[in-house]
């Protein structure tokens, strides 16, 4: 897919004024070649303003300026509203990220939603929320396996470390905008495909934990010089949006969305959980988390049907 001709707008899905997102449903026209003539699907348009490149004496922002309007001012005190002229590659304006052809499940997941915290014992876990995850289409993980079969974004790769048991692969995040440190978000994604979530885990990954870790701490200081080993987080989202293991990789101060306190397990606290408090640690635990109400395991967990 290269361009947005012929989308459609649907409905506003969600909107983040203090994010400045704006997450869309359209239609797009299917091109592929056994499509029927005039044949749309749903998309979603995720939009995001940009921050600002790195600023220098020649080319800082106010050289982008076309037009400004005043809205007001008091004493010292001027206050603008501002056009900028038309964007460049190296200082764009706005990131897009364009899933098509959209399922339902993402139609729910990008739409707004209610978020609550709910608790998920071992036995809701092992009864009803388990076997939702075992029936998950594989295809919704093809873009892990392209990933991990060198198929796709091969250039991005910044890191492979082969091994059948403690393996991995590390590249930017889709979020990332691949320039603002301060908001550097990587993922390490496993090659294993038999690890679903955290409650798989146990004494047998540890080996596989702490590569990432160890490899991780050394390799983003290296890559990213700027970013300290001490500014790097490293954290498993419960529940995921992928049942299949990666860590999250983030500079301490980015600001994740969604990535709230009752979803993010950070990867030495469950190193320790499983190491030093009980091998079995996450298939025996209550684990309470936030989830939006639309997440299907909302209503297994609850009970409740929205
Ligand atoms: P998650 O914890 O399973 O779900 O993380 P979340 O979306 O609720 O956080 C999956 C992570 O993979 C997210 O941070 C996504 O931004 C990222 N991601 C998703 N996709 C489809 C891609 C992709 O195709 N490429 C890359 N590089 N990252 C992706």
């Amino acid at each position: 897919m290269h361009s947005l001709s012929g989308f459609v707008f649907v409905r506003v899905l969600n909107q983040d004024p203090v994010l400045k997102t704006l997450t869309l449903l359209g239609t797009l026209p299917l091109s592929d070649a056994t499509a029927e003539a005039g044949s749309t699907q749903q998309a979603i348009l995720l939009i995001e303003k940009t921050h600002f490149a790195v600023q220098s004496a020649e080319s800082d922002i106010t050289h982008r300026i076309s037009e400004l309007f005043s809205t007001g001012s008091n004493d010292i005190y001027h206050w603008w509203n501002a056009a900028l002229t038309s964007g460049q590659t190296n200082d764009p304006d706005l990131k897009m990220s364009v899933i098509f052809p959209a399922t339902e499940t993402h139609i729910l997941k990008y739409s707004r939603q209610d978020r609550k915290m709910i608790t998920e014992t071992a036995k809701i876990y092992r009864d009803a929320v388990l076997p939702w995850i075992e029936c998950q289409p594989r295809s919704r993980i093809q873009w892990v396996y392209n990933i991990l079969d060198g198929l796709k974004e091969t250039e991005n790769v910044l890191f492979r470390h082969s091994d059948p048991d403690t393996g991995f692969i590390v590249l930017p995040d889709s979020k990332w905008d691949k320039r603002t440190l301060s908001s550097l978000y990587l993922l390490a994604i496993s090659q294993r495909t038999d690890i679903r979530s955290l409650r798989d885990l146990r004494t047998q990954h540890l080996p596989l934990l702490k590569t990432i870790r160890d490899k991780i701490l050394a390799l983003v200081p290296e890559k990213f010089p700027g970013v300290a080993e001490d500014e790097v987080r490293m954290f498993v989202h419960y529940h995921p949006s992928y049942y299949h293991f990666h860590v999250h990789i983030t500079h301490v101060s980015a600001m994740v969305p969604g990535s709230t306190v009752g979803q993010s397990h950070l990867l030495d606290t469950i190193i320790d959980n499983i190491e030093d408090i009980d091998p079995e640690y996450y298939a025996k635990a209550s684990i309470r988390y936030a989830l939006g109400v639309n997440h299907p395991v909302y209503g297994l967990v609850t009970g409740k049907k929205i």
